[in-house]
């Protein structure tokens, strides 16, 4: 009989220790989670996986085939794949926004409910969550009873995106059960579909998350991966700028800003920016440079690092490793600078 792991949902299987679901033969009866789950679960140990992203991207479209309720999860650093998502929404979909526990206190949510509802009309709803402050939890499951089209409710978005986390609060918060999905701050943690049974009249269903290659943390280590995952609400840091100024994010990469101009980054708390002579310091100056402008009307996104936001037209040069997307997009989170 196929036994499938309790944390990722991954088949598990004693026959290949470097595939994913491999269990020891000694522990396969016993066992309910696949060795990745158990050393990430218990040891903090990551082991990259093999699945590619067409794998996802292929679950995404045989879900949307299904026309059941579907929950998009967002969260606002890792928003790559959104507009592809989108693409597929033609039945009932929520928006949610994850993580609001990290979002700065300055932030108007209702402007960001509506910039998420004007851009996006063919969800049905879009309300803002953190799944750690267990904020807007009834609310939402409210909304999940009023749309739902029958038992079954999938859970989708990006990696990362805070999908496990959710569930696991729903787990907590509306069932007696104490088994919870495995998440981590690494990419692809969940990497099947897994079926959590809330009530008589409400099952959701986790989904792997699709990968975003523009996203920084496929290009990083670990260790760095864990440095740069926002745990707290962001404190903005706020530069004002005279003249051609670089800043160097530690272990991470440069920012160089080329004009008079305020600028406030939305980073982790835990990167620490130096600010240093733009023209004597070369630190981070063979990485790959992105040159890009940002209007006051918009926001520089690192993808999966950080936004920026300034007070007036500036131009920017950006030092990180090859392959993360820098790009600029309608400002979301309102101006406070
Ligand atoms: N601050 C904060 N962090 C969260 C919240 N929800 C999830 N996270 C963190 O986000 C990271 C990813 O969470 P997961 O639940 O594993 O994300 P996922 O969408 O299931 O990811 P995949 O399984 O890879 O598709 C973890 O480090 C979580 O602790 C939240 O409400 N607030
Ligand atoms: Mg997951």
């Amino acid at each position: 009989m196929n036994k499938y792991c309790c944390g990722c949902g991954v088949l598990l299987q004693c026959e290949e220790p470097y595939e994913d679901g491999y269990v020891y033969p000694t522990h396969f009866e016993e066992t309910v989670m696949c060795r990745r789950c158990f050393r990430l679960k218990h040891y903090g140990e990551y082991k990259v996986t093999n699945k590619s992203n067409a794998f996802y991207k292929t679950i995404i479209k045989d879900i949307f085939r299904q026309q059941e309720l579907v929950l998009h999860i967002v969260d606002i650093f890792n928003m790559g794949n959104m507009d592809y998502i989108y693409s597929k929404v033609f039945s009932p979909a929520i928006l949610v926004i994850s993580k609001y526990d990290i979002f700065p206190k300055s932030i108007n949510e209702e402007k960001l409910i509506s910039y998420f509802k004007n851009k996006y009309p063919r969800y049905k709803e879009v309300i803002t969550i953190s799944s750690e402050k267990n904020y807007h939890m009834d609310e939402l499951f409210k909304l999940i009873n009023k749309y739902k089209c029958s038992n079954e409710v999938y859970v989708l978005g990006n990696t990362n995106a805070g999908k496990s986390s959710f569930i696991n609060k729903m787990i907590k918060n509306y069932t007696d059960k104490n088994n919870f999905l495995v998440t981590s701050y690494m990419p692809a943690t969940t990497l099947n579909v897994i079926s959590i049974k809330i009530n008589e009249d409400l099952t959701l269903l986790d989904t792997p998350g699709i990968v975003d290659d523009g996203n920084i943390v496929t290009h990083l280590d670990e260790e760095i991966v864990k440095l740069i995952t926002i745990k707290n609400e962001i404190k903005p840091r706020i530069y004002q700028v005279k003249e051609p100024t670089s800043l160097i994010l530690d272990k991470i990469g440069r920012i160089n800003i080329m004009n008079e101009s305020n600028i406030s980054i939305y980073i982790s708390n835990n990167v620490d920016i130096d600010k240093a002579s733009f023209s004597k310091n070369d630190k981070y100056k063979d990485l790959d440079c992105t040159k890009i402008k940002c209007l006051d009307s918009e926001e520089l996104v690192i993808e999966g690092l950080c936004f920026i936001k300034c007070s007036c037209k500036t131009k920017f040069e950006i030092y990180l490793n090859e392959g993360t997307d820098v790009y600029t997009r309608d400002k979301i989170i309102g101006s406070d600078v």
